[in-house]
């Protein structure tokens, strides 16, 4: 069975927001289309605590967009985005979330971020999404969201490698684009790891 998971739609991704993504907002019409053409849905959401260490504001003499090391792990530094129990971490007031079977939550443990909706950036604990698409015979999965450059790749990355088949629905992604070509390149590295990645007409037929 086939399920939509819809990655990180929220305020803060959304023009206006703390780490806003061009036109992300331009997909919420489409992503809500999507849904009618699929019998489950999952979404995940981006749920840090305050003091999160993806902060430039939680590092001395750094600036967002600065790369640095984390516990080992590259990471790039972001603005605040996505405060737990704040309305920049809410999902877009558009979006139908009733249509949600379930959320899953990541970037809880402040010291490591986490992009995908399956695991935290260095794979060291689960988000439970893996469980519960197995326990409802989910074997296919279509990646829709924010953004195409982060949390749609890593998700999409570790679907397939989870072996889930694994789509990404490209018009209904947006990118960061921290630089120029970040959305195709994102695109490409997914191809190059045998994801699908498909425009909405062919689901919306
Ligand atoms: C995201 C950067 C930081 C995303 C989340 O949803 O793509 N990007 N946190
Ligand atoms: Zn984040």
């Amino acid at each position: 069975m086939k399920a939509l998971v819809v990655v990180d739609i929220q305020n803060d991704f959304l023009p206006g927001g703390a780490l806003a993504v061009k036109n992300g907002d331009q997909i919420i019409p489409l992503v809500n289309e999507l849904m009618d053409h699929f019998d489950f849905i999952v979404a995940t959401q981006d749920w840090h605590p305050a003091d999160h260490k993806s902060f430039a504001s939680n590092h001395l003499n750094h600036k967002s967009g600065d790369q640095i090391l984390l516990d080992g792990l590259e990471q790039i530094l972001w603005p605040v985005h996505c405060v737990q129990n704040t309305p920049g971490a809410d999902f877009a007031a558009n979006l139908q979330i009733d249509r949600f079977d379930k959320i899953f939550q990541k970037g809880s443990n402040i010291h490591i971020d986490s992009y995908s909706g399956f695991f935290d950036n260095g794979k060291k604990q689960d988000t439970g999404l893996f469980d519960y698409l197995e326990e409802n015979q989910i074997d296919e999965v279509f990646v829709v969201g924010l953004a195409t450059d982060y949390c749609v790749k890593y998700t999409a990355m570790d679907a397939q490698a989870l072996g889930l088949k694994t789509s990404v629905i490209s018009d209904a992604t947006r990118a960061v684009n921290l630089q120029e070509g970040d959305f195709e390149k994102a695109l490409e590295e997914m191809r190059n790891n045998h994801i699908n990645v498909l425009t909405s007409t062919l689901i919306l037929k």
